[in-house]
């Protein structure tokens, strides 16, 4: 700002002036959404932070948390802030120390992005398109559903995890992204509807490219449906030399993708609607690759119908098999979801938890109004303690891949039966 004290100044901008003199200036801003128990800790360890606005934003809340699919109306204070890019590892590591399991922030572009965001989500967003949840497609899933191998899975997290690390801003988070697009590429070769992209992201040092295959849909294609987990992993520390294994978090979710791939191709299945698999890059530091995934949709002629997460899938915390997260993620879907497993995995139990403002890459999609169901390895009480540490690893989380074969199940039978439906 330059300031000329001599040209009279209008007593209105003299005020301005000496409110902005006293808040010190953030050396290059950027703006986040932060759940309410994140934001203690920012105001903790970023006191310049700025808050934009905050709203008390309405959850859908299990009614008792557990075996219960009745929900109750929750809330939770979610804060628009300007922050320094500096203070975000620092926020990140803190995040990731203290609260591990819950709560989480997304960055955004601009003030008025963030600002907007606050205010989506408190509207609770209405879906673009209203999809059929009829399960109608059981001869097709059920003979894909026995051909899915535990171990195919173990070898896949094996490979992520042998990587030192996967971090965003890491080259191991930049060759772990090649080598998982090599992989897909290889096994999409034989089609000519299927597209493996690397998808590039800007932001401070972000070498890590997010990894996407398409099967392309054959009579509904500008229809989307998306199944994704998380490529980077993360442990506090030097970015080329920390070891983060991430067997759990969240290699399990890619690899249980890519059993769902490898299944749908080996079958020749054939969508009528697009599928999208998404391997997100810098989940851990603010869902940046999916947020920046889901703004660029904006230009593209496409209509996202629904989206599933996958972010943690091998570690079994309790009796019951499968969580559904209910919170920032849309009940019509969760429904859907519910009656996929009830209908294709009858054996297994079902649980209904929340984790808070930001938890996941389902939250960027949700906050843009798009469908989002976040299926989970644990309840929030019993998840996995190793995440984020160098015990992240596949003996720790029982040496093998039984629990997250169920994950892969409930995915495959969520983009089949969405994707066939046509125009
Ligand atoms: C996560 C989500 C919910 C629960 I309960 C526990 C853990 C994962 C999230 N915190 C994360 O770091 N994803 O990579
Ligand atoms: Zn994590």
């Amino acid at each position: 700002m330059s300031i000329s004290l001599h040209s009279g100044l209008r007593p209105l901008a003299l005020a301005a002036f000496t409110l902005l003199a006293c808040t010190p200036a953030l050396a290059a801003p950027t703006w986040i959404t932060i759940g309410e128990r994140a934001h203690a800790l920012l105001v903790r360890s970023a006191p310049q932070a700025r808050e934009l606005s905050v709203r008390s934003v309405d959850v859908n809340m299990p009614a008792a948390r557990g075996k219960r699919a009745a929900l109750v109306k929750g809330s939770e204070k979610v804060y628009a802030m300007e922050v320094d890019d500096a203070d975000l590892p620092v926020l990140t590591d803190a995040v990731h120390d203290e609260l591990r399991r819950c709560g989480g922030f997304i960055q955004h572009a601009s003030a008025a992005e963030a600002l907007a965001t606050l205010t989506r989500l408190q509207a609770t967003p209405e879906p673009t398109i209203a999809p059929s949840y009829v399960i109608d497609n059981q001869a097709a899933v059920n003979a894909m559903l026995p051909q899915m191998q535990a171990s195919n899975i173990l070898a896949t997290i094996q490979s992520l995890s042998d990587f030192q690390n996967r971090r965003h801003t890491s080259s191991h988070g930049a060759a772990a992204s090649n080598w998982l697009a090599t992989k897909w590429a290889a096994m999409g070769e034989a089609r000519r509807d299927v597209r493996v992209t690397q998808i590039a992201h800007t932001g401070t040092n972000f070498q890590q490219k997010s990894v996407m295959m398409e099967i392309l849909g054959t009579g509904n294609g500008r229809e989307v449906i998306v199944l994704g987990g998380h490529l980077d992993s993360i442990v506090s520390g030097n970015v080329e030399t920390v070891r983060a294994p991430g067997a759990d978090d969240d290699a399990s979710g890619v690899a249980s993708m890519t059993e769902v791939i490898r299944v749908l191709l080996a079958s020749n299945y054939q969508p009528k609607r697009t599928l999208r698999f998404i391997a997100y890059a810098g989940e851990e530091a603010g869902l940046l690759g999916s947020k920046q995934i889901v703004a660029n949709l904006g230009n593209e002629r496409t209509k996202v119908v629904g989206v599933m997460q996958l972010d943690m899938t091998a570690y079994q915390g309790s009796a019951t098999d499968l969580w559904i997260y209910t919170d920032y993620t849309n009940a019509a879907q969760n429904t859907f979801v519910a009656n996929l497993a009830a209908t294709y995995l009858p054996e297994l139990s079902v649980g209904y938890d929340v984790c808070g403002y930001g938890c996941s890459d389902h939250a960027s999609w949700h906050a843009a109004g798009y469908p989002a169901s976040f299926p989970f390895e644990a309840s929030f009480a019993t998840d996995n303690r190793n995440i984020h540490t160098v015990n992240d690893t596949i003996a720790n989380f029982g040496g093998t891949a039984n629990h997250a074969l169920k994950f892969s199940k409930l995915g495959l039978a969520f983009v089949v039966e969405l994707g066939s439906d046509g125009p």
